[in-house]
Formats: structure tokens, C-alpha cells, sequence
């Protein structure tokens, strides 16, 4: 076994003083510069198909002498470098901004400049760290959308927040969107597509010194929900950013400026996103920040109902709760006021003080 490969899902968090004084003495590992500690984790050797796991407590993974393990257990451990500016020993939010006409949760209400802008505004004075702007609906069945129509919906909205108190992202498929963005002030590519979509974007992202978020889908939106399957999706989903973060390095991108994100709802059903993100700690092996979306999406009606996309406010606060509970730093979320109080108050809560 000694070529297999190697995962690590760090298991049996502990928050705030606890976390500290677990990891001082010796008891627990820090995860990912998060103030979060993990007291064991579960070691995966091998192939999507047929890995192997058992756990192991941190004293003992700390001890190991296996050198491809204790290359992994720095990934898992080291605090993040700032993400576009951003410190990340804290969970960002970041606030959707679609300027589409068909966008699924709230296409049409938001579907002109101005609205945009001043949505963006309230977004950003309710706390959110980050807005993400996007003029193309990558919902599944949505089709796609000509480069000119995308760069007309997103353009003007974004030289609208020049000034704006928070770090603007673009979120599109396209390198000539993410280029025209840059230069109207956008810090951060968010490709769902990781940079694969079109040919010139990891050379775009490299040239305009855009930060990236790398996300997983499986297939295209117009048909990435008929039957996808996976022999184990928490691994693939680890394996394919892997990849997709090595080819943003091989392209000029400095590691500090990646983020990866497990794509939830893209190509995957109901069972894929609860394994996801009931293993989503795996993905800290990955050695960069983690971004979660999972903002009113299906599979939350899926577990317990909510019919609507606005009527899955609860739990998309529940689900954002969950993935900062195994130390994703950064939330893609519609509501960002109500999302930050529900942050402050399960923080506040699990530390026994306020901030
Ligand atoms: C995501 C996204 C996501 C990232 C959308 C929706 C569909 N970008 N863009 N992650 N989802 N990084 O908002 O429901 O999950 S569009």
C-alpha cells in the first residue's frame, strides 16, 4: 500500500477556548487556521472504489513518521494566507447578486442595473464580506448565455459598486467576462466550472491577478442532473479540484489566490450533497480556503420540505451552520444578514462569549 493514495477527514471538532487549550496540550490539531481543533480524523488510503479507512486520534497522526501522511496533515493544519485581501480565521460571507432574468430563487427581481446595484449596497452594509456577481444562470436546465448579453447584464452593475465596502466577485464561465470585470474592480473569478469552460480562463485569471474559487460540477447545467453518479463523491469531488488546482499553478495562479468549492447541487442528488457535506472536512486536505454554496438549493426541500427557494431560509442557515462547523471559511448565501446572525450567535455560543 505503500503508493496509495491518501485522504484525511478530520472528525470530533472542538471550538473557541476548548479548541485552544485542547491543541496546546497536545491533545487535538488545528484546522486550517480556522480556531477550530479536531481531536481524531479518518484515514482513507486508496482508490475512490475500494479506499480503506480507519481513525485515528491527532496524537497519533502527529507522531506518524509517513511522509506523504505528514504532507497531508500540514495541508489539513496550516492557517490560510488572506483570499483576495480577506482574512479567513473567521467564516466570510459572501452575497449573491444575480442579474438574470431567469435566475431560479430570485430571477426578474433583481434583473436590472439598478435594482442590482442597490441590492449589492444592502448586501454589503448587512455584513457580507463578499458579493458575487453573476450574469448567467448556471441553475441546472438553464441554458447558456452569449458572451455579450452577460457582459451587458454585469458591466454596468459592477462599475455601479466601485467604492462599495466589500470585495467584489464575478462569477461566470467565461475569460472575457472575468478580464472586463478585473478591470472594473472585481478581485475574485468564480468559475463553476473551475476554469474549464473556456479555453483562455486560467490564462485571464493569471494575467489579471483575479483570486479563483474553483468549483466542482459534474457535466454541463443543461443536463448535469440526469443520473450522475460517483463511486464515492466526497473523494471524487477531492480528486477533481486537486487536479484543477494544479493546473491553476501550472498556469501562473499563486496558491494563495485559489479557493476550491464541492459544487453542491451541480450533478449531484439528494445522497451525493448530504455525503458532501457530511465529509466536507475531507476537503481541507486540499491545502486552500473552502467556499460552500448551498444558499436555498433543492436538496434542502429534499430533506425536510420548503417547496419554494425562498421558503428554504432555514435551512440554508442551517447548512451554512454545518459546513462553518467543520471550518469552511467562506458562505455563498442570499441572505447575508440573516446568515450573519446566525453565524454570531452559534460562534458566540459554542466560544461561551460574545465577539
Ligand atoms: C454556486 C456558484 C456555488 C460557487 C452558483 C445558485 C446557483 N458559485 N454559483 N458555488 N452556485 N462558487 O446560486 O444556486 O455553489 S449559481
Amino acid at each position: 500500500m505503500a503508493d496509495a493514495k491518501l485522504y484525511l477527514r478530520p472528525i470530533g471538532f472542538l471550538y473557541g477556548d476548548t479548541a485552544a487549550t485542547a491543541v496546546a496540550a497536545r491533545l487535538a490539531l488545528p484546522l486550517a487556521g480556522s480556531g477550530i481543533a479536531f481531536t481524531a480524523a479518518e484515514l482513507i488510503e486508496g482508490a475512490p472504489r475500494s479506499a480503506k479507512r480507519r481513525l485515528m486520534p491527532s496524537q497519533e497522526l502527529a507522531r506518524s513518521r509517513d511522509a506523504d501522511l505528514a504532507q497531508l496533515l500540514k495541508r489539513v493544519t496550516a492557517p490560510r494566507p488572506p483570499f483576495a485581501g480577506l482574512s479567513l480565521t473567521r467564516p466570510l460571507i459572501m452575497g449573491i447578486v444575480n442579474v438574470t432574468p431567469d435566475s431560479f430563487s430570485d430571477g426578474g427581481m433583481f434583473d436590472t442595473t439598478e435594482e442590482a446595484i442597490v441590492h449589492a449596497a444592502e448586501l454589503a452594509s448587512a455584513g457580507a464580506d463578499i458579493v458575487d456577481v453573476g450574469g448567467e444562470s448556471t441553475r441546472p436546465g438553464s441554458d447558456a448565455v452569449e458572451e455579450d448579453e452577460e457582459l451587458s447584464r454585469v458591466l454596468p452593475v459592477l462599475e455601479g459598486l466601485a467604492g462599495l465596502h466589500a470585495t467584489i466577485s464575478i462569477d461566470t464561465r467565461k475569460a472575457s467576462v472575468a478580464r472586463a470585470a478585473a478591470k472594473a474592480g472585481a478581485k475574485i473569478f468564480n468559475d463553476v466550472s473551475a476554469l474549464t469552460f473556456d479555453r483562455d480562463s486560467l490564462a485571464a485569471a493569471a494575467e489579471a491577478g483575479l483570486s479563483v474559487i474553483l468549483m466542482h460540477a459534474k457535466g454541463a447545467p443543461k443536463t448535469m442532473q440526469d443520473d450522475p453518479r460517483y463511486d464515492d463523491v466526497a473523494l471524487e469531488v477531492f480528486d477533481y479540484l486537486e487536479d484543477r488546482i494544479a493546473a491553476a499553478e501550472a498556469a501562473g495562479i499563486d496558491r494563495a489566490h485559489i479557493a476550491a468549492d464541492p459544487g453542491i447541487g451541480f450533478g449531484k442528488t439528494l445522497d451525493h450533497t448530504l455525503a458532501l457535506l457530511a465529509n466536507l472536512s475531507l476537503l481541507h486536505g486540499l491545502g486552500v480556503p473552502l467556499l460552500v454554496g448551498a444558499s436555498r438549493k433543492r436538496f434542502i426541500s429534499g430533506v425536510s420540505g420548503g417547496e419554494t427557494p425562498q421558503s428554504r431560509e432555514p435551512g440554508s442557515y442551517a447548512v451554512a451552520l454545518a459546513a462553518a462547523a467543520q471550518g469552511a471559511q467562506i458562505l455563498r448565501v442570499h441572505d447575508v444578514a440573516g446568515t450573519r446572525q446566525a453565524l454570531s450567535v452559534w460562534q458566540a455560543s459554542v466560544d461561551g462569549k460574545g465577539a
